[in-house]
């Protein structure tokens, strides 16, 4: 994401920029960078507060604890054995460092200032002096970790995550120096991407990555330095796909026929979402990258037609992407099981990245609404209230008690393999750069977060203020203040889908009762006008003056969504949707148990604000039919009850148990395995 900020800083490196480059291509929609906004709300601010204070710091004492620094230590040594699990553990470093980067940069912080530069002298002492940075090799060269191959790079293609490390190592840096404007990280991962460039690209040597994310780092180090070898090597990278040896186009293991590692055929022929899923989209995020840099077509149509079959077939209700735990992979068009979904969390950390980038090609709300259905929903799911317990999958329905992927529906402070929560880390604190966004003299209102935001449009001062209780209420005000004179543009407020009746950009979900939704109705100084509508966004297009007060009124009504019929495991079933949020059911507001319950088409929910539940949220209730299974009289039967759905992002802040998101709304469709009989039950358990 390019800024004014960041080309700035382009010039403050110290000249790399050509004449040329400053006429570049580029996304014609630029975000307003995080670092100029500033947000004043109840819903996520707490939760970058608790990032800040919680996450951040458990992030390092666990990169400490688990001998991820004592790694970087013993490769500065030279002595030592690799000390963790996996090669790509030197990845939790430097995503934790690119999160406190963020965070530093919103709440200046002297004594975390100095731990990071600490860490960076410490990443920089374990780098080779030709700027190779693995510490899995460089520990002890001979006896590399298994995965690392013997030689440099010999594994890259499968798993040595060589690139991967490299990639991250660029974010970090990029992020680092845009927050804080020092060099120490940058100077570290320039010079091991001038090391990738020496050896990798046209006549070098080739490599499809293992695992993308190099391509999006290289991307942003083009964007602070202005260096065209990085974008060109990034290039390169994407273009070396499609040659994977030993293909057998036949197989449908996913690890014979490449589809596992995007490597089956070349990117531009590419046309739905396959193989590992975070994988995958930082894949498609890079192909963005590249095409808005270089213009070029072929890719543009391929991710375009990538991200049209992801949303239409292969995505969960509440955002969720990757349906397979067998190589943490897309699954087939529709097939999107509830028992065993998976749903990493960096694979929705990798959708948010990627949403984004189609939006700044495009224009186009539908990406902004998928990118805001991940984010309130499967993305925050990930990390528990308390900011240090997270979830690596997120499951979609839990029964008496079992959960598929991990051994209990419980969080769990780390992993072995902890990708999911360090990439928690470095979103959280970058949300900020989501909410607006400009085009000339188009401002995009994309997320509802109050707020203040302070602008430059056709040369004049604006400052931008949104006062809302978002998500919790469907009522926006936008108070426009330019600085001087009044000023003319055009503020594009996003019309979620949610709110113009589509659950979904695409046939994947519908809401019950089909695409009907209240008009929005806008008002400037409690006047109501008329908008046209562009591309999903109501366009007010005026001369603003000082205090000009846009209210906007959002529909906020509880709504059933109902699958495609081709998405089997959701068939005769219902989910609930209010406003961006996806509800469930947990056994803790529903007398323990959920698989029993029953959504009959018409129930009438009604919202009930709960200030002192889950940190505040509003719940939704209704009067429900409940199986009751009688071993004894060897009948089933369904009684009433009061069921109390929580926001799906919510669920497991309290301990252990049942959790439905696609409820049955026939008893034909429940599932009576699940059901202990009467006597269980009565015995409490
Ligand atoms: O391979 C690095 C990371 O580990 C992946 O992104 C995650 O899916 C996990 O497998
Ligand atoms: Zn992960």
């Amino acid at each position: 994401m390019c800024s004014p900020k960041s080309f700035l800083l382009v010039l403050g490196l110290g000249g790399t920029l050509s004449a040329g480059a400053q006429t570049r291509l580029d996304y014609p929609i630029q975000a307003v960078p995080f670092t100029q906004v500033k947000l004043a709300d109840d819903f996520w601010l707490p939760r970058l507060k608790t990032n800040t204070d919680v996450t951040i710091p458990a992030s390092f004492a666990r990169c400490e604890s688990t001998n991820r620094v004592k790694n970087f230590e013993m490769a500065a040594a030279h002595q030592g054995k690799f000390a963790t699990t996996y090669p790509f553990d030197d990845t939790d470093i430097y995503k934790t460092i690119e999160g406190a980067s963020y965070s530093m940069s919103l709440y200046p912080d002297a004594k975390l200032q100095a731990y990071v530069d600490e860490l960076i002298a410490k990443v920089g002492a374990a780098q080779e002096p030709d700027g190779y940075l693995y510490t899995a090799r460089t520990i002890d060269p001979a006896h590399p970790q298994k995965w690392a191959g013997q030689a440099r790079w010999e594994k890259e293609r499968e798993l040595s995550h060589e690139l991967y490390n490299a990639g991250h190592l660029y974010e970090a840096a990029a992020a680092h120096y845009q927050a804080t404007g020092q060099k120490n990280l940058l100077t570290i991962a320039l010079k091991n991407a001038d090391l990738v460039c020496s050896v990798f690209g046209p006549g070098k040597r080739s490599v499809a990555p293992g695992h993308e994310i190099v391509e999006m780092g290289l991307v942003k180090l083009y964007r602070v330095t202005g260096q065209a070898k990085y974008l060109s090597t990034a290039k390169f990278f994407l273009e070396a796909r499609g040659h994977y040896p030993g293909y057998d186009p036949k197989s449908t293991d996913t690890w014979k026929n490449g589809s596992y590692w995007q490597d089956d055929k070349p990117v531009v022929d590419q046309r739905e979402a396959e193989g590992h899923a975070v994988r995958a989209e930082y894949l498609y995020s890079a192909m963005a990258d590249v095409a808005a840099l270089t213009g070029d077509k072929q890719m543009l149509a391929a991710v375009d037609s990538i991200w049209n079959n992801l949303v239409a077939k292969k995505m969960y209700v509440q955002g969720g992407t990757g349906a397979a735990g067998d190589g943490e992979r897309f699954g087939a068009n529709y097939e999107l099981p509830n028992a065993t979904a998976y749903n990493e969390t960096c694979a929705s950390v990798a959708d948010v990245f990627w949403n984004q980038r189609m939006f700044q090609l495009h224009g186009e709300s539908k990406y902004v609404d998928v990118l805001e259905k991940v984010l309130y929903n499967g993305l925050i799911s990930g990390v528990g209230l308390d900011g240090k317990s997270f979830f690596y999958s997120n499951a979609m329905q839990i029964r008496n008690g079992q959960r598929y992927h991990d051994t209990e529906p419980a969080r769990a402070g780390w992993f072995e393999c902890s990708c999911c929560p360090t990439n928690l880390v470095r979103l959280m604190p970058a949300l900020p750069g989501y909410v607006y966004a400009q085009r000339g003299s188009d401002l995009y209102a994309n997320l509802f977060i109050s707020g203040t935001t302070n602008l430059v449009i056709n040369k004049k001062k604006v400052q931008l203020e949104q006062q809302n209780n978002y998500p919790w209420a469907g009522d926006l005000r936008f108070v426009v203040r330019p600085a001087g004179a009044p000023a003319a543009f055009n503020l594009l407020v996003r019309i979620p889908g949610w709110a113009r009746g589509a659950a979904m950009p695409s046939d994947l979900y519908t809401f019950a009762g089909g695409p009907v939704a209240a008009p929005v109705r806008i008002t400037v100084n409690g006047q109501p006008v008329a908008y046209a509508m562009k591309n999903g966004y109501a366009v007010l297009a005026r001369t603003w003056r000082k205090n000009d007060v846009v209210a906007v009124t959002l529909p906020l009504e509880t709504r059933t969504v109902q699958a495609n019929a081709r998405v089997l495991d959701d068939r005769g079933k219902v989910a609930l949707q209010r406003g961006p949020l996806v509800y469930c059911a947990e056994w803790a507001d529903n007398d323990g148990r959920t698989s029993n319950i029953i959504v009959p088409a018409g129930t009438a929910f009604t919202p009930v604000a709960k200030p002192q539940l889950l940190n505040g949220i509003t719940a939704l209730t209704a009067t429900v039919p409940v199986v009751r299974v009688d071993a004894a009289a060897n009948s089933v039967s369904t009684a009433p009850r009061t069921l109390t759905a929580i926001p799906y992002y919510a669920w497991a802040n309290r301990g252990k148990g049942e959790m439905t998101v696609w409820f049955p709304a026939q008893v034909t469709d429940v599932d009576l395995l699940s059901q202990p009989p009467a006597a269980d039950k009565a015995a409490g358990k």
